[in-house]
């Protein structure tokens, strides 16, 4: 059998529970198959000392391969083109986006050196899996150095439209840079439908067949892969002792009230002061709810050091205060804000507990909290999702409360309507959502990736790469 190869920006030990979607998902599919994860090591070599050291070290059946980064490639690879280039435009935020010219050139770099450290560690059969929009160029360094192994990219975060697409200066490179994998996975139709429209009309690609095109002197395959979670493994967390002892503090706390969640990264496209706008609204216009309704928002701190990041951490410091200013009582504070990661392990408890959750990005690949808050339901007596239309999710989960984050009475009003929706209609609307959650679970995910990453492969022969 062909040995599993991932490669991502940051590497986790698949044996420990990790906060994070990617980290999440890449444990569990690893720690099925064995095989080796490369990445970053999340290190900066020190001053005047090169980054070529490579650190190997074998968690359970998985080898971890990392290398560390100078600050000066860590700083125009990560914070600036990474971070400052492709996560706000492909979350359609052009207004926060700084096109410096140097940032392009660390980013090479590193895809470079990656290529050149991953090649020599690499056998004839393996399958290489590479990792979301900071290895994009990945595949074609990694074919300009000869290597000929089948190698298949999925894209965590959305794909914006073409015309989007086309703000980014070199935009071209990057698009032909696909062209070198044998498979592209995006999260969602949508995302895949702006991926056709791009290649046909910016690159005069040619459709073969469905989800197939050829320029540039190659083939890809691109589908649509919708990324799960492992249910089984969520329910089983949701039983254990960390999740029901938090489950059981928050009811006993919030006996009176009825609890709605909300768990995310610190991150402007997960929506979080236009969803605080929204409660205040329902508070404002809904006055029945106030006393009782109480928002527990999580905001895990993230990428501090990008300045877009401290602007929202100011403006909902300054949301929370001014709603339970405005609204508190001396027994009951509508928002809990906390700026902090919880244990993954609890997390099933503070979801169990609640009535609703309000997962309501501007826009998001997926959405992993969305799933997870589904599986962690009692199915007698489930919660509801309200979940905003620009989640990758929202394509696989119509059965939740679809609402537009940008539309605050709109918001308001769904989160009343989960508020006070009947038993009968949650569990029916849970009840068709966990079916889908159990179809296209994790596991699918990975095997229907990796099968068609391998039937992908077999069409082309040889490494007829042209260089970037
Ligand atoms: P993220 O943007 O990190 O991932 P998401 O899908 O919501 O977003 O995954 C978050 C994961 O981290 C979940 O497993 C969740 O439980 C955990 N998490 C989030 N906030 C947390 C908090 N405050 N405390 C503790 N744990 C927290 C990217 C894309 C997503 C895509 C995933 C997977 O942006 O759209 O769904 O990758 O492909």
């Amino acid at each position: 059998m062909s040995r599993l190869v991932v490669v991502s920006n940051r590497v986790a030990d698949p044996r420990k529970t990790a906060a994070g979607g990617l980290a999440v998902a890449l444990a569990d599919v690893l720690n099925n198959t064995g095989g080796m994860w490369f990445g970053w090591s999340g290190k900066i070599a020190a001053e005047g000392e090169a980054a070529e050291a490579v650190h190997s070290q074998q968690a359970g059946k998985v080898k971890l391969v990392t290398l560390d980064l100078t600050q000066a490639d860590h700083d125009a690879y990560y914070l600036g083109y990474s971070n400052g280039v492709l996560w706000p435009v492909f979350h359609y935020r052009l207004d926060l986006a700084d096109f410096d010219a140097g940032y392009i050139d660390g980013y090479r770099r590193v895809n470079q050196q990656f290529a050149r450290k991953l090649l020599p560690l690499l056998k004839p059969d393996d399958i290489i899996w590479v990792h979301d929009y900071h290895l994009i160029p990945l595949a074609a360094e990694l074919r300009a150095l000869g290597c000929e192994q089948r190698i298949g990219f999925f894209l965590h975060i959305p794909l914006p439209p073409p015309l989007m697409l086309a703000a980014i200066p070199g935009h071209d490179w990057l698009i032909r840079a696909l062209f070198a994998y044998d498979l592209v996975g995006f999260q969602s139709q949508a995302d895949l439908s702006h991926f056709a429209r791009y290649v046909e009309s910016e690159a005069h690609a040619q459709p073969i067949e469905p989800g197939r095109w050829r320029a540039f002197g190659r083939t890809v395959q691109a589908g649509s892969f919708p990324i799960g979670i492992d249910v089984d493994e969520f329910m089983q967390l949701t039983a254990a002792p960390e999740a029901t002892d938090m489950y059981e503090r928050m009811k006993r706390e919030y006996s009176r009230r009825k609890l709605l969640v909300g768990v995310d990264r610190l991150d402007y496209s997960k929506g979080l002061p236009q969803r605080l706008r929204a409660f205040r609204e329902l508070l404002e216009n809904s006055p029945e709810t106030r006393g009782s309704a109480t928002l527990v928002q999580i905001a895990s701190p993230s990428r501090e050091d990008v300045s877009a990041y401290t602007d929202l951490l100011h403006e909902l410091e300054s949301l929370c205060g001014s709603i339970n200013g405005n609204f508190g009582e001396l027994d009951w504070m509508p928002v809990r804000y906390i700026h902090r990661t919880v244990a993954r392990a609890r997390l099933p408890g503070l979801y169990r507990a609640s009535r609703v959750a309000l997962v309501t990005p501007l826009r998001d690949g997926m959405n992993l909290v969305a799933k997870e808050f589904i599986a962690a339901q009692d199915p007698e007596d489930p919660g509801v999702l309200v979940l905003s239309r620009f989640a990758g999710a929202a394509e696989q989960l119509p059965e939740a409360l679809l609402v537009n984050p940008y539309d605050r009475e709109g918001t308001a009003a769904a989160i009343l309507l989960a508020l006070q929706m009947p038993l009968e209609e949650r569990r029916s609307r849970h009840e068709a959502m966990m079916r889908t959650l159990r179809r296209y679970d994790v596991h699918w995910w990975c095997d229907s990736f990796l099968a068609g990453l391998a039937s992908a492969h077999a069409e082309e022969k040889g490494p007829t790469w042209l260089r970037l």
